[in-house]
């Protein structure tokens, strides 16, 4: 259900999100507008996934459970997993920096691809469709 090309296409209080993880306002400018792309070929537990944006590309790859580190386009680092609860992926990341957790979620929604972030009490979603 995952896989596919999907290209973002709105996104809901993922300024405010960003400006809790700390990032500065001219950033958060160039983020809200980042035409991310993310390409993603799910095999049984593994998946592939290449993101395109304005900031950057980038080949990521991970199994279901198993721990793995990612940085932030603004290069925050990251270790986590995501699993499948159901037909959701739920993603459970720590900084490196700080220790905090930031939780993350995918899902397909009539059609739609939606990513939904959460750090320190403030929520956000960006929603992409199907190329
Ligand atoms: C992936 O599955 O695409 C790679 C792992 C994603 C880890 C968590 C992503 C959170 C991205 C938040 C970006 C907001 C910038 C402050």
């Amino acid at each position: 259900a995952f896989n596919g090309n999907w290209k973002v296409d709105r996104n809901e209080n993922y300024d405010k999100f960003m400006e809790q993880m700390g990032i500065n306002i001219m950033k958060r400018k160039l983020a809200e507008h980042d035409n991310l792309k993310i390409t993603i070929e799910q095999t049984g537990d593994k998946f592939h996934i290449k993101e395109s944006s304005t900031f950057r590309t980038k080949d990521i790859d991970f199994t279901l459970g198993v721990q793995f580190d990612y940085s932030l386009a603004d290069g925050t680092e990251v270790s986590g997993t995501w699993e499948m609860e159901g037909d959701m992926l739920k993603g459970k990341f720590t900084r490196k920096d700080n220790s905090k957790v930031l939780t993350t979620t995918r899902a397909v929604v009539g059609g739609e691809l939606v990513q939904t972030y959460n750090y320190e009490g403030v929520d956000a979603k960006r929603v992409f469709k199907k190329q």
